[in-house]
């Protein structure tokens, strides 16, 4: 499949006069800011388009596509049946994702859409150029970093557009704070604030208060950090923190996704320690857990390819089928002692 540059990527876009936007399942910030920005994008030029997810958005993201008019995401959490209807009868010229790796994180849709993507815009490090034409720059922070670059030059970035991709940079930066942000991530991010983003609410939004059932969840976290150490061939002995949760501690304290929040990076955060792992049954399921992996010098990407999954160097994702939470916290560690590679930059 072709690999094309920016321009070309936005001559695709600007011809197109019918657009389906694609971000991924469990939707975070960068890639429904991402979403809301193109289609808002489009629509200023004259174009019908909209946004489909496979889950609905979070509560906590809503603020981003809260704009009058047509909803932006025409299509968020149906059936899969339900999104292949809704988008035959919208007729599309120009089906588009943003921020997805590969089609398995289209989640439900995957097979409605995987064969009919026509461009491909992300910054993760190409695992599979799935879309007829595929744009990636991995050195970029966040997909909407890349966006702001594609639509700039059209002259329709306003507001809303640049509150989106103020919203999508700093969700996948951390917060300006993480080792891919660039001088290139603070220039857009200046351009964007010259554009009209009110750039303290959409921090208040995403990093401002926590919840009671955000802190009920950490609380749980800490409970369970277990260390460990692997031994792999290329790092030597790998410190490792896991925190774990299953389906019970969920419905015990009523914690949803949501509010998982930081979460993620909590094990990492601990002095000492090169890899921070979370583990989590997926909800209904009970052999199967969905595994998180932070780093600031292991690849954690490496031993994520292993692990049904794969992602950034520092921050992956996969999942493992197990018989009990011991037996894949074994199969984890056995994955870090043959996988684990020093992060070479
Ligand atoms: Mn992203």
């Amino acid at each position: 499949m072709n690999e094309i540059t920016l321009e070309e990527a936005r001559n695709i876009f600007t011809s197109a006069e019918r657009i389906v936007i694609l971000s991924h399942y469990r939707p975070d910030g960068d890639c429904v800011g991402s979403a809301a920005a193109l289609v808002l994008a489009a629509r200023k030029l004259g174009k019908k388009a909209f946004a489909a997810d496979s889950d609905e958005l979070p509560q906590k993201l809503s603020f981003i596509v809260d704009i009058p008019g047509d909803p932006i995401y025409a299509i968020s959490g149906e059936e899969a049946d339900a999104a292949s209807d809704a988008v035959s009868a919208f007729s599309p010229d120009l089906i588009m994702s943003a921020d997805v790796a590969e089609t398995s994180l289209l989640g439900r849709y995957e097979d409605v859409f995987k064969d009919r993507i026509g461009l491909k815009i992300d910054h993760h490090p190409p695992r599979s150029q799935f879309a007829e034409n595929n744009y990636v720059d991995s050195t970029a922070s966040s997909c909407a970093q890349i966006i702001y670059r594609l639509l700039e030059p059209l002259g329709v970035i306003d507001a809303d557009i640049a509150s989106a991709l103020y919203a999508g940079i700093i969700s996948d930066s951390g917060n300006f704070k993480y080792p891919d942000v660039s001088s290139e991530t603070h220039r857009v991010a200046a351009e964007l604030i010259d554009a009209g983003v009110n750039h303290a609410a959409i921090n208040e939004r995403l990093f401002g208060k926590r919840t009671r059932n955000e802190i009920e969840a950490l609380r749980l976290a800490v409970d369970t950090l277990e260390y460990f150490t692997a031994y792999s061939q290329k790092c030597g002995p790998v410190s490792c923190a896991m925190i774990s949760m299953t389906n019970e501690d969920r419905r015990d304290y009523g914690i949803c996704d949501d509010d998982l929040g930081e979460i993620q990076s909590f094990a990492r955060d601990i002095e000492g320690v090169d890899v921070g792992i979370f583990i989590r049954q997926i909800s209904g399921e009970n052999n199967m857990y969905k595994l998180s992996f932070r780093s600031d010098k292991t690849d954690v990407s490496k031993i994520c390819e292993h692990l049904d999954g794969g992602g950034h160097t520092r921050a992956s994702g996969g999942r493992i089928y197990a018989a009990s939470l011991d037996a894949a916290v074994k199969d984890i560690m056995a994955a870090v002692s043959a996988y684990a590679e020093p992060i070479s930059e």
